[in-house]
């Protein structure tokens, strides 16, 4: 409740800047340019044109939940032997978008993951985990249905290829015996799904005069079982914005976004579920609900022309787990565009 009177506060004082000069915005030439940085694959471009982009993403988490309740670590050692106490989750994204044709647009994205999480065990000891990755590549084929200068709607079919590692492992100090072993890191950390996923897409977007709006529905359905004898929760994903152009250069977001993520299905058999409750299968999936801010700045004439630089940082309003996993605390979102 505290995140949400803290976002309408922020949101607040952007209202004076709402004031001044403003500038209105056009599907055809704006689409690009009007999303936050944290929607993907919003928008088509006009034939024979290309977008490069980079995304950062990181996500902190902290703490444990049970539900949507927060329990202490001492619970969770009651039934684990080591309980989380933090991760951190980064992502580079790299991405490339050509129009085949002003209907037609492929886009392809190359992720690298870092993960850090730390651990408590029962006699108090922490200890850390890295990974870092590549992640799924994907690629999309983006179709506009429909395009107007006040409106746009349109469905992307993608798929996601394993590119990612699931095989990401650690070597630790096994209790008293002091040797070392090789062990399989949680579900979570790995960078990757392992198979073959579905990514469809369906945005619709809309502009009054400065204001503009959208709706987006996605999912990341993994389409099989890994070599692993796992296959990661389908994820969907629905995703709704307002923003207002102030200038040519300047504009705002507000955008609020519901995830439903479904529990995994199998489980690694390297790995103990008893290790932690990020090694169990059952820990996996739940609901979320954040909201995020944003501003962007847009190079709209000179040499830097085409340039848009985009930035979010958003918090859960509401997180319900299955199981035991660990609680979001803020995700910030970085992007560089080029289209030309
Ligand atoms: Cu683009």
């Amino acid at each position: 409740m505290k995140n949400l009177i803290a976002t309408i506060v922020c949101f607040l004082l952007l209202l004076p800047a709402i004031s001044m000069a403003q500038q209105e915005v056009c599907l055809h030439s704006d689409a690009g340019s009007i999303t936050p940085a944290g929607v993907m694959g919003s928008h088509t471009h006009h034939k024979g044109s290309w977008m490069f982009s980079y995304q950062f993403m990181q996500m902190h988490m902290q703490g444990n939940l049970s539900g949507a309740d927060v329990i202490e670590s001492g619970y969770i050692l009651d039934h684990y032997m080591m309980a989380p106490q933090s991760m951190d989750m980064q992502m580079h994204m790299l991405g490339a978008m050509n129009a085949i044709s002003d209907k037609l647009t492929l886009m392809g994205m190359l992720p690298y993951l870092r993960n850090q999480m730390q651990m408590v065990d029962r006699m108090g000891m922490t200890s850390a985990m890295h990974s870092s990755q590549l992640g799924d590549i994907s690629l999309s084929a983006l179709y506009s249905l429909r395009k107007t200068h006040q409106s746009s709607l349109q469905l992307n079919v993608g798929l996601g290829f394993p590119t990612g590692s699931i095989d990401e492992s650690a070597s630790i100090q096994h209790g008293h015996m002091h040797h070392e072993m090789e062990m399989c890191l949680p579900y979570l950390m790995q960078t990757g799904s392992g198979t073959l996923s579905l990514l469809p897409a369906l945005t619709y977007m809309g502009v009054k005069k400065t204001f503009s709006y959208g709706l987006q529905a996605s999912g990341k359905l993994p389409l099989g079982d890994n070599k692993r004898d796992y296959r990661p929760g389908t994820q969907l994903t629905l995703n709704s914005w307002a923003g207002f152009q102030q200038n040519k250069w300047l504009g705002y977001s507000l955008r609020l976004e519901a995830m439903e993520g479904l529990k995994l299905r199998g489980q690694n058999a390297e790995l103990d579920p008893m290790m932690s409750p990020a090694a169990d299968a059952m820990n996996s999936g739940g609901r979320k609900l954040s909201t995020y801010l944003g501003a962007a700045l847009k190079i709209p004439k000179g040499s830097l022309k085409g340039n848009r630089l985009a930035l979010e940082y958003g918090i859960p309003l509401y997180q319900q787990v299955n199981g035991i996993q660990m609680q979001d605390r803020g995700s910030l979102i970085a992007s560089w565009q080029y289209s030309f």
